[in-house]
């Protein structure tokens, strides 16, 4: 079975421990795009995962073609092929804590891309604690047998110019994430007199705050249906995941899907006008089931978009960018599409990267297409193992959420 390689990066300049906590002293929270030369990130941590129950939100199923990752004793990350068939025919979909091997491969890649990025200047925090994933949720409009894991900080927070905005999130299972994060936000809070910490209103995730036939319909059914945008979350109350936000400076763009309805882009837009911030809606009518933009359409310099071949964005919105001429670059076809069989994402996790600035871009190992196209773009294409993180949502860009980069609220669509 393949290896994972922990191989890292040796060109990168590098920063002694001073200069590193001095770095990371004068960070002020500030990230207007998605490119700008990134200065402090999170990293997240997959530490007591559990996997997440059945809800409205999400119907999770085995994938059947998937494999599984784990550590072997002698620390290294094995991907063993073809096990989720066997797997679903002896139990269904499981609950529960996740292996403890497969929850240390995770930690493993993760913990080598917080090295990595480290060794380039980066400073870099990991989620400071306190939520047990195993603790049932009880609230007066919905109960959760069990939480989820901190892997995937993009998901429940973003940072929008000097703003850390907390998302109001659309999953029960993930209600109290960000609680992960609070003793962070605290501290970034008071070192930084200039930051303004925000948090959408929390939606009841009552029953009625979702279609759940939506989950029950044909593919034919959902075609029928697809220029509604409708999807399992109903529009009756506002809400968004973080991860369907991408930011182009003075424009933000937020995708319509299962985790971000119509309301909460309403919402956002609302409240970011005031800071002279527009926020547009993208949709993707091929996609019957959107969630999270970072699969889809990933904004990576002034001027250029690595878009989703099997996800080509609806024509009303794609004018915008066409209008200011920018160029949408499609993602070659993952050079890996396997899955481990936990995993709830897309083969598009091939291009769910994390930009180190407009010329370097971190990429997973083995997806060698991409990695060919983007350096014919002239970018610098940093490469780690991270597969053993797909079964905890997401790659690069779900696992991390950019504190600080260099930019500013630059207009890119005069
Ligand atoms: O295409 O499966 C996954 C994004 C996970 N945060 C996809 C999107």
């Amino acid at each position: 079975p393949p290896r994972a390689s922990l191989r890292l990066e040796d060109d990168s300049p590098r920063l002694n421990g001073a200069s590193l906590a001095a770095a990371a002293a004068a960070t002020r929270v500030n990230a207007w795009t998605e490119w700008g030369t990134l200065r402090e990130v999170v990293v997240g941590d997959a530490h007591n995962a559990h996997f997440p129950p059945r809800s409205p939100a999400l119907r999770p199923a085995i994938n059947r073609e998937g494999g599984q990752c784990f550590l072997e004793p002698d620390g290294s990350v094995v991907e063993a092929e073809g096990i989720g068939a066997l797997l679903e025919r002896s139990v269904g979909w499981p609950a529960g804590r996740k292996a403890q091997r497969t929850i240390d491969a995770a930690n493993q890649q993760l913990d080598n891309l917080a090295a990595v990025l480290r060794r380039r200047g980066i400073a870099v925090r990991r989620p400071s604690g306190g939520v047990d994933w195993s603790a049932p949720i009880k609230t007066p409009f919905f109960d959760a047998p069990n939480q989820y894991c901190a892997t995937c900080p993009r998901d429940i927070v973003a940072t929008i110019g000097n703003v850390v905005l907390e998302a109001s999130m659309s999953r029960r299972d993930r209600y109290f994430e960000v609680y992960q994060y609070r003793d962070m936000i605290r501290e970034i809070w008071r070192a930084d007199p200039a930051m303004l910490w925000k948090a959408a209103p929390k939606p009841s995730c009552a029953d009625r705050m979702y279609n759940s036939e939506w989950w029950d319909l044909r593919t034919e059914e959902r075609y029928a249906q697809m220029r509604n945008y409708s999807f399992c979350i109903t529009n009756e109350e506002p809400i968004f995941d973080a991860a369907d936000i991408m930011r182009c400076g003075k424009d933000i763009f937020v995708q319509l899907s299962m985790t971000a309805n119509a309301a909460g882009i309403e919402w956002l837009a609302r409240e970011l006008a005031p800071s002279g911030v527009r926020v547009h809606t993208l949709r993707f009518p091929y996609d019957l089931a959107p969630s999270h933009l970072d699969c889809t359409f990933v904004p990576l310099r002034p001027g250029l978009v690595l878009t989703n071949p099997e996800r080509p964005i609806a024509e009303e919105d794609a004018a915008t960018f066409a209008a200011a001429g920018w160029r949408f670059l499609d993602a070659p076809q993952p050079t890996n599409p396997s899955r481990p069989w936990a995993s709830q994402s897309s083969k598009w996790l091939s291009m769910n990267v994390l930009s180190l600035s407009p010329r370097v871009v971190v990429a997973e190992e083995q997806e060698v297409a991409l990695h060919r196209l983007l350096e014919a773009e002239g970018f610098e294409v940093v490469k780690v193992p991270f597969r053993a993180v797909y079964e905890f949502g997401g790659s690069l860009h779900c696992a991390t959420w950019d504190l600080a980069r260099d930019d500013c609220c630059e207009d890119f669509f005069p």
